[in-house]
Order: C-alpha cells, then sequence, then structure tokens
C-alpha cells in the first residue's frame, strides 16, 4: 500500500499556497522562513487542517451509508466547524458535542466565532461542561448512541479527526505535496515547524516524510510544537498515530523515535489559554506579515518558531516551513486580549 491508494474525496482547493515570509525572517535574522497555508485550503467555511483529514475520511464514511456526521470539541474547536461545513456540503446532517475544555470568559466566547459558523451551517451544537481531554469521550459516544436511537446512521469522528483509523492520511499526503511544491520552487524545506495537539497532523507529516526519505530523498527536521500542556498524553498520541498511519502507507519498517519530536515551552500551562509568547507572536505575525494567527495553536506554534530561529536551535542555514493549520474563526473569542 501507499498513499496513491486512498480513495481522497475532494474539499479543498488544491494544493495549498507556499510562500516565503519575508519581512518575518528578516526580523528574526536566522533561518529563511516560509509558510504553507491551510488557513486558506478550502472554500467550505475557511476549511484549515481538518479539511484535509476529512478528504481521507468522508470516502469510509460515504461507503458506511451514512445520514449524520458526529463529532466533538471545545466550544471554539476549529475541528467540529470543518466537520459541520463537509457535512452541509455533503448534504448529512451533522451533531457537534462542544465541551468546555476552555475557561475563557470573554464575553460571547460560546456564541461567536467558530461555534457561530457551525451553527449557521445547520450543525445540531450541543454544549457540554466537561473539561479538556484528547482522548475518547463519554459525551461523544452518547451523542451516537443517541442518533442512532432516533433512527439515524451516524459516522463517528473523534476529537481533532486523530484517533481515527485514516485520521493520519491527509497529512501523509501534505508531505508528498510539499515534495512536488519544493522540486517546483527549487527550495528544500529542511525543517518543518507544525503546531501539535490531538496529534495526527504532526503525527501524519512523520509518516509521509519518512516515506519520502526512505524512497531517496533528503533528511529533514518535523518540529511539533505542543499547543495542549499536556505533553506527555500528546507524545504518546503522536508516536502512536505516527506508527500506524507510517503502516498503512507501506512503510516497511518502525518509525524511530528521533522522528517523532514534540517540544514544550510555548503552551502556557493550560490549553486554550494564550500566554504572553502567544500573544506576542500573534502580533508579530499580524505586523510584519499580515498573516493571522490564532491564540490556541498557531499562536504557540509560532512562538516556538520564534524562539528556535532566533536561538540558533534551527540554525541560520536552515529553511523552515511553518505550517499554518487555520483557527483564526476562534480570534473572535478573545478579543479582550488585544483591547490593550
Ligand atoms: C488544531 C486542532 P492536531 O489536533 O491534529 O494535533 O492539530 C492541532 C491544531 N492548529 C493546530 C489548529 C488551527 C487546530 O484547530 N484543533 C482541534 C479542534 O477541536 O479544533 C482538534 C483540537
Amino acid at each position: 500500500m501507499s498513499i496513491a491508494d486512498f480513495e481522497r474525496y475532494p474539499l479543498t482547493f488544491g494544493p495549498s499556497p507556499v510562500h516565503p515570509l519575508k519581512r518575518l525572517t528578516a526580523h528574526l535574522g536566522g533561518a529563511q522562513v516560509w509558510a504553507k497555508r491551510e488557513d486558506v485550503n478550502s472554500g467550505l467555511a475557511f476549511g484549515g487542517n481538518k479539511t484535509r483529514k476529512l478528504e481521507y475520511i468522508v470516502p469510509d464514511a460515504l461507503a458506511a451509508g451514512a445520514d449524520t456526521l458526529v463529532s466533538i470539541g471545545g466550544i471554539q474547536s476549529n475541528h467540529t466547524r470543518q466537520v459541520a461545513a463537509v457535512a452541509a456540503h455533503l448534504g448529512l446532517k451533522c451533531r457537534l458535542v462542544q465541551e468546555k475544555w476552555v475557561d475563557w470568559d470573554d464575553p460571547g466566547n460560546d456564541k461567536v466565532g467558530n461555534i457561530l459558523l457551525s451553527r449557521i451551517m445547520g450543525a445540531d451544537v450541543r454544549l457540554d461542561p466537561s473539561g479538556f481531554d484528547i482522548g475518547i469521550r463519554s459525551s461523544w459516544e452518547e451523542a451516537i448512541a443517541e442518533v442512532k436511537a432516533s433512527g439515524g446512521v451516524p459516522y463517528a469522528i473523534p476529537a481533532g479527526a486523530s484517533e481515527h483509523r485514516l485520521g493520519g492520511l491527509g497529512f501523509a499526503n501534505w508531505a508528498y505535496e510539499v515534495a512536488e511544491q519544493e522540486r517546483a520552487l527549487g527550495v528544500f524545506f529542511d525543517t518543518v515547524v507544525v503546531c501539535t495537539v490531538t496529534g495526527s497532523t504532526h503525527a501524519g507529516m512523520i509518516a509521509g516524510f519518512a516515506a519520502l526519505q526512505d524512497a531517496g530523498g533528503r533528511p529533514r527536521r518535523v518540529i511539533g510544537i505542543d499547543a495542549s500542556a499536556t505533553l506527555e498524553k500528546t507524545r504518546a498520541q503522536v508516536a502512536r498515530i505516527a506508527r500506524h498511519t507510517a503502516s498503512l502507507i507501506g512503510l516497511g519498517r518502525d518509525l524511530r523515535d528521533d522522528e517523532i519530536t514534540v517540544r514544550d515551552g510555548w503552551a502556557g500551562d493550560l490549553y486554550g489559554i494564550p500566554v504572553q509568547s502567544t500573544v506576542d507572536a500573534i502580533r508579530l505575525s499580524g505586523r510584519l506579515e499580515a498573516m493571522i494567527i490564532d491564540p490556541v495553536y498557531e499562536g504557540k506554534s509560532m512562538a516556538g518558531l520564534v524562539d528556535l530561529v532566533t536561538s540558533g536551535d534551527i540554525p541560520r542555514d536552515a529553511t523552515v516551513l511553518y505550517a499554518h493549520l487555520g483557527g483564526q474563526p476562534a480570534l473572535n473569542a478573545y478579543p479582550g486580549i488585544f483591547e490593550a
């Protein structure tokens, strides 16, 4: 098996754009920094990393004869908004469990941004008081059972589409897409920086880049920046999904531990709560590049990139690809951090 053997249902515009971040590069004074933009990858409700993952999951949902997509996330989940968008696009129903993953009381947190978009797109949105956890949740299992009990055919998509057997394929394919864009642009990204929480984005990249390297490609560093603040859980989940995805795409060997790198130091103490470095990174990216990033995910991975480039951990002669995974709608739920 290889990645090409899996059916892909198109939900994106095609390859996502790759471009240099010239003013950020000059400001940091180290490695060359580029971005690959999953925040503009689709016309379905602003897209994002889950839209790519869902391209490999939708064929399975359609084959199963599902009439309702059931998923889960925090109140401002980008993932659930993308599931709602895909359900609307396919003419399916959508049942979402929105848990209280983040204790953030900017007024409107449960009304604006992602949850607003999911409501507009017709999803059945239910709030649940449970706190943050990247694992399988009982509220989600109950929602699946309820859809069944009312005569529907649910299709279950776990948090972030990560603990789904096909969840890593979207970003395994991303690695191949990067390799093609590199050929066209005449550039090689020796370092990739990516935000990681439920793990299948980062894990898919690890599997895909390992397969490319085994096929004669140059080695590269794939640096996951933790934004979960439950580091060991995320590390274990990334490793498990990376190994599973690698076997799906026929890697033919076990991944080495040194191929699985999750760095901490930028998540703060709690998932979903921005810290000073997050806010600084959001401002920096906005002021130098008009590249808008969010306080939950990309603000944290960008803070990591800034420090790693500035400190020389990512050396001056490196060419870095920053994976912008989307997430801007959540900014509307955090207006307070930019009032001053
Ligand atoms: C998310 C996830 P993974 O969960 O695949 O590790 O991706 C992390 C990530 N950037 C990075 C953005 C913008 C994201 O939305 N979001 C989750 C959500 O519910 O939205 C799955 C947690």
